[in-house]
């Protein structure tokens, strides 16, 4: 199957946040967490405003609470393909670095570093294969809190912020040639993914052409597909952005007018992508459906998020809105 034939037929895809932020939930010390509230993002942002960070001894320690006993592939992707989504693009790595498979480039992953040992990309490609779905992997290819030179936080825009030092260019090879390149190869050949959701949003002297290049060859060269967030030298919303197969828009954030190549809004039912246990913020079905429906007439697609809680299921507000589509879909959607 040709992968951007497929996605950009589809229109509707699922994105999953779910790591080890899912045990604190936004939430570290009985302190909420401060400036955005998303809870992926909480060893970074537990401490503000006062400012500082989670010590990695600390958020590593959480790996050995990490037990996604209520996780079932089959009911995940039951959800999926009940919603009327064709695809699924599931945090395999995130700007923590934990991997949610059996990777042999790092040991800080579900497998080697959970009491849970259940290789979680393996079970859910299976479920997924079973009914046709699309199983794709974020993947945090500059970011990476966890492995010697992978990169720090940077926001440029917030002034207030204090700056981190950056690794150096020699560091940051290091990390991109033992553990990006690699993990990225890990889930090419071992696990069979060919649809891949790289983020990146400022300009980051790190991430060099010749990197970026290095990174999307790897995956073209199994018939994979990449998107737009890859690098912010390739415009989120168009441009010649050459070796790029699809556009990802900002967060939430919807077109008005149709774009002349494969595209999608990555959108969250509440704020937070991780499990959030104090954000309440959920949008209505109505609003959802006019989203899903406002880039589906635009040639795109809309990849919703679910954020599943630390035990494996999925919020009860998500599930009801998932259904909610899914039964509007059945009735007047396209197949
Ligand atoms: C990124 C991540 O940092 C976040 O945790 C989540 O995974 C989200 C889907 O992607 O956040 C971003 C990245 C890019 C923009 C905004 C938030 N952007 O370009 O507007």
């Amino acid at each position: 199957m040709d992968m951007i034939d497929f996605f950009t037929r589809s229109r509707f895809g699922m994105f999953v946040h779910f790591g080890l932020y899912s045990i604190p939930a936004g939430v570290w010390k009985g302190r909420e967490q401060g400036r955005n509230h998303y809870a992926e993002w909480i060893r970074y942002q537990a401490l503000w405003p006062d400012g500082g960070a989670i010590p990695d001894g600390e958020y590593r320690a959480l790996a050995s609470e990490f037990n996604p006993a209520a996780f079932d592939a089959d009911a995940w992707a039951e959800e999926i393909r009940n919603a009327g989504m064709k695809y699924v693009v599931i945090t395999a790595k995130h700007h923590d670095g934990f991997a949610l498979w059996d990777s042999r480039v790092s040991g800080f992953n579900i497998v080697k570093a959970t009491p849970f040992r259940r290789d979680l990309i393996r079970e859910l490609k299976e479920a997924c294969d079973r009914r046709g779905i699309v199983l794709g992997a974020y993947y945090s290819h500059w970011l990476d809190w966890e492995f010697p030179g992978g990169g720090l936080p940077l926001w440029p825009e917030i002034p207030e912020d204090p700056p981190l030092e950056q690794p150096s260019d020699a560091e940051f090879e290091h990390y991109f040639t033992a553990k990006c390149l690699p993990q990225v190869t890990e889930l090419l050949d071992g696990y069979g993914i060919r649809l891949f959701w790289f983020d990146n949003w400022c300009k980051c002297s790190l991430l060099t052409e010749a990197r970026l290049e290095k990174l999307i060859d790897l995956v073209h060269s199994r018939g994979g597909i990449v998107n737009s967030r890859i690098g912010v030298t390739w415009n989120h919303s168009g441009g010649d952005a050459a070796g790029i197969d699809y556009l990802s828009m900002g967060d939430n954030q919807f077109p008005d007018k149709a774009i002349p190549r494969p595209w999608e809004t990555s959108g969250t039912f509440n704020e937070s992508w991780g499990y959030h246990r104090l954000d309440y913020r959920w949008k209505t079905t109505d609003f959802l459906l006019k989203c899903l429906i406002s880039n589906a007439s635009r040639n795109g697609n809309y990849q919703l998020n679910i954020g599943p809680r630390a035990d494996g299921s999925i919020p009860a507000p998500s599930v009801r809105r998932l259904r909610e589509i899914g039964a509007w879909l059945a009735v007047n959607g396209e197949s």
